[in-house]
């Protein structure tokens, strides 16, 4: 960095400690990933000066005519990526993209079927503490006690109990694929809209790895920092006819100006998802994710469904008797960055919670293999076991600071001012 240092030492240290700690770090945290180089240039980009609103060829101000290149660009591309007859590509986050469908889909008080967070859900589909869950009605669905996948059936009860206006699919802490068809049959049984929250799994989409929500679903959103490897922003897809809707719920209905600079590395994450290496990538993200799984479970730490379809894999810690939180800060404490989460039918609440999510999308982008996966499980089956031996905790901190130092972050060395490699994390 050229400028920076000189104008604001403070946030240009903060910017590189945070490097540091990235780069000596191991992120096994799902919903994170390694932007590549040329979309981090793209947010930093001089569209940052410019200010439209509407889309392109109805603006309301003038100079806009990169600006309406580059929207049209950006929707183009998120429509070949995923075959969609519809895009948005102005929402400013996943949960905006929610917002936005709620509004077009939906009045105030309509009826909602989701899954529930505690299950694997997301905060905006329906909890109580959330816009969602206080401006729409919403029920939710879980999953089944004994196999922990989802319960199809409870699903089609609860739709034929409430007649939902929309049925919400996807979550932040699911290892299974989805039955998209199942879940259209019943929205059709009912005549339900059915939306999926694809944020987790969208680059695992894109690439062809999972099956695709697209061809079952009214409305698809996500952001495009996990999987899909982008920027921070959202999308929505949708079928055609509702295109004028969403149009209008995202602008006037819930957003102002979009942000360009993020227009512009959208579409540079929707670029890089057709190349092979994209595609390669993301098949190794599944196959790491189950390499990790299948390690852990050797160790005897028991997997919430058993194992892993997609990229994250939730550990249920109540077999060796430490709280979610505790794991945590136990991992932290060595260089492995993850976080609690709850488990299905959790006893704990969501500050403690009696799980551990780990995701691969960050270590596979380092270049890791399955073969650092099952060290990686060997760190962690090591450090739990073993909280409060500082002997042990430092021999495994050092081990994860020559994993991190054997697998820099991609493209990172080139950086100008690389000085934050001596730094402490
Ligand atoms: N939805 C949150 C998560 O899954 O961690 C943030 O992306």
């Amino acid at each position: 960095m050229k400028y920076l240092p000189c104008e604001d030492e403070e946030v240009h240290k903060l910017i590189q400690e945070e490097q540091a700690r990235q780069e000596q770090t191991l992120s096994l945290i799902a919903a994170e990933n390694i932007a590549p180089l040329s979309i981090l240039e793209a947010a930093g980009s001089v569209f940052i000066n410019k200010t439209v609103e509407g889309y392109s060829g109805a603006r309301y101000h003038a100079g806009s005519r990169c600006a309406d290149a580059l929207e049209e660009l950006t929707v183009r591309r998120a429509k070949q990526v995923f075959g969609a007859q519809y895009a948005n590509v102005q929402p400013h986050s996943g949960t905006s993209a929610n917002l936005a469908v709620y509004l077009a889909a939906l009045k105030p008080g309509d009826t909602v079927l989701a899954m529930s967070l505690s299950e694997g859900g997301h905060l905006s589909h329906g909890h109580p503490l959330n816009f969602s869950g206080q401006v729409y009605r919403f029920y939710h669905y879980g999953v089944d006690r004994h196999t922990e996948v989802i319960d199809y059936d409870q699903v089609e009860m609860l739709a034929l109990r409430h007649r939902p206006r929309l049925i919400v699919a996807g979550s932040s802490a699911y290892p299974r694929l989805i039955d998209w068809q199942h879940l259209r049959s019943i929205a059709d049984r009912v005549s339900a809209h059915l939306m999926v929250d694809m944020a987790h799994i969208s680059g695992l989409v894109a690439a062809g790895v999972i099956p695709s929500p697209v061809p079952h679903s009214d409305f698809v959103t996500s952001s495009l920092y996990k999987t899909l490897q982008g920027p921070r922003g959202g999308f929505i897809l949708a079928r055609q006819e509702f295109g004028p809707a969403l149009d209008r719920a995202v602008f006037p209905g819930c957003q102002g100006t979009p942000i360009l600079p993020l227009l512009a590395a959208k579409a540079v994450c929707f670029k890089r998802a057709t190349t092979p290496q994209f595609v390669q990538m993301q098949y190794q993200v599944v196959r790491n994710a189950q390499a990790l799984a299948h390690a852990l479970g050797e160790h005897g730490l028991r997997l919430v469904t058993g194992g892993t379809d997609n990229h994250l894999v939730l550990v249920d810690l109540r077999n060796i008797g430490i709280k979610g939180n505790e794991a945590e800060a136990a991992l932290e404490s060595v260089g492995i960055v993850a976080n609690r989460n709850l488990v299905p039918y959790d006893p704990e609440k969501p500050t403690i919670t009696s799980g551990l999510r780990l995701g691969t999308p960050t270590v596979t982008n380092r270049g890791m293999g399955e073969g650092e996966m099952r060290a990686i499980a060997d760190l962690i089956a090591e450090t739990l076991t073993n909280m409060g031996d500082d002997a042990v905790i430092s021999s495994v901190r050092d081990r994860v600071r020559a994993l991190c130092s054997q697998f820099p972050m991609p493209g990172w060395a080139t950086l100008p001012g690389a000085a934050w490699a001596n730094l402490k994390p």
